[in-house]
């Protein structure tokens, strides 16, 4: 199929790019590198040295595989968005091409701001470039999660069914986000599904959980493969840091209580999940909502799996319960259905076995390369930025 991939500069687009590729599919990967320019704005930097996207593309080539096309530039610039769908003409298209981190849209109203003009205004050129020049496309869209919050009730995939007064309808769920990012993913779901039904466009939200891991078969085919692999307490998504944190023998940084719920994935399912949703598109007019991850667990929990593994290497992890900069339920019920992705094939991986795997090696292989500033929260859901820099973060424009 003729795919396009908007965000394949970043930590999962990149890697499916490559997936992709090798399955036979004609690839364009779309960026902006915003990330990498965001990345300098919190002097953070990726574990694992990353290229440029042009000289990944260029490997890719030179290792005897198809060639994956490029474009760059900004999908809130309309002009040229238009002009990549137009003359690209994909049959799918999946939607990476976001601001994807919780704690920087909390930092300052600037921070909330770029986060969700970025998310919302993307999604809604993609779905009128869509409209107007690739109407039978399928966007395959990147939600989250976290979209749905920690209800007392089982979370259902994408629609509940509610009886009121004597009647029935089948709605979509509820959504209680925990941030401007989480928000700004609903804002989308939103727009593409109001999108699918007065256009008739198809459209599949997958709702993914948290990722872990770096390796996949094709990023393990030579170091300038790799995808960026982040720590830093802003972009670095928790199992990532533990792991980090025990390479370095930093306490790991259980936020609060530790009862945070939330599910998982193996990098190498969400590559997984992407073709199979891809394979098997929504029907025209259709709003599909997967939920994309294989296990859940406490953040208690991860910790603990963390430092399990880490001692069988004979390291010696420390597990902290430190300040919860985020304001977030810390004990709670959590039951969020998952079968459909299940249902259409996939084959989960399971954490132990990428514990085993290498991921801890490999994080402890770069351990020279960790900023260990980087490490403790700078920031709080209540006050923002609360580094240094914290003036200057709140006001000034917007880029
Ligand atoms: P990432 O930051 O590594 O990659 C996102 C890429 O999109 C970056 O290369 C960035 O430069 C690009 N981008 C952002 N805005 C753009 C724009 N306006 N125009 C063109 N390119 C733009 O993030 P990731 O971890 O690969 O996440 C990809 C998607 O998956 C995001 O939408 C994220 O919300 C979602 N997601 C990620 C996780 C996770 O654990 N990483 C979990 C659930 C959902
Ligand atoms: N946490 C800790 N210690 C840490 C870091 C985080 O206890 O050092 C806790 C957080 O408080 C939270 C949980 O771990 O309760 C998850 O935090 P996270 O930073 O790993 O994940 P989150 O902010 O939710 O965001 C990440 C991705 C985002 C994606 C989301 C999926 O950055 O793009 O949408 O995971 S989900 O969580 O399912 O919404």
């Amino acid at each position: 199929m003729n795919i396009l991939i908007l965000g394949g500069d970043g930590y999962l687009g990149w890697p499916t790019a490559m997936y992709l590729s090798r399955r036979g599919h004609d690839v364009t990967v779309v960026d902006s590198f915003h990330r990498r320019l965001w990345d300098a704005e919190i002097g953070a930097e990726s574990l694992l040295p990353i290229r440029s996207l042009r000289e990944r593309v260029a490997l890719w080539s030179e290792l005897g595989q198809p060639r994956i096309h490029m474009e760059v530039g900004d999908i809130t610039d309309w002009d040229f968005l238009e002009a990549v769908v137009r003359e690209r003409a994909p049959e799918a298209i999946v939607h990476y091409g976001e601001h994807r981190a919780a704690p920087f849209s909390m930092l300052s109203r600037r921070h909330a701001v770029i986060t969700q003009v970025n998310n919302v205004v993307g999604t809604l050129n993609v779905l009128f470039a869509m409209r107007d020049h690739a109407p039978d496309a399928h966007l395959v869209k990147l939600g989250t999660m976290g979209e749905y919050g920690t209800p007392n009730i089982s979370i259902e995939e994408g629609y509940i069914e509610i009886h009121h007064e004597g009647r029935s309808d089948v709605l979509p769920y509820p959504k209680q986000p925990g941030s401007f990012y989480h928000l700004s993913k609903v804002h989308d779901s939103h727009n593409i599904h109001f999108a699918c039904k007065v256009w008739g466009l198809r459209a599949t939200d997958l709702n993914q959980g948290v990722v872990y891991g770096v390796h996949t078969e094709e990023t393990d085919m030579h170091p300038g493969l790799a995808t960026r692999f982040d720590y830093d307490h802003v972009w670095g998504t928790v199992l990532n840091r533990f792991c980090v944190q025990a390479a370095i023998d930093h306490p790991l940084t259980v936020y609060g209580k530790g009862g945070q719920t939330r599910g998982f994935l193996d990098i190498r399912d969400t590559l997984a999940c992407i073709e199979l949703a891809v394979l098997n598109p929504a029907a025209p007019g259709e709003f599909r909502v997967f939920n994309q991850f294989t296990e859940q667990f406490s953040v208690g929990e991860l910790a603990e799996k963390v430092a399990e593994a880490a001692t069988k290497l004979g390291w010696d992890p420390i597990i902290e319960n430190i300040a919860n900069p985020r304001v977030e339920a810390e004990e709670h019920f959590y039951n969020a259905k998952h079968t459909k992705l299940l249902d259409l094939g996939l084959q989960p991986h399971y954490l132990s076995e990428t514990l085993i795997d290498g991921l801890l090696e490999t994080v402890r292989a770069h351990a020279d390369r960790v900023d260990r500033a980087l490490l403790l929260p700078s920031h709080t859901w209540t006050e923002g930025w609360i580094g240094p820099e914290a003036k200057e973060q709140q006001g000034g424009e917007v880029h």
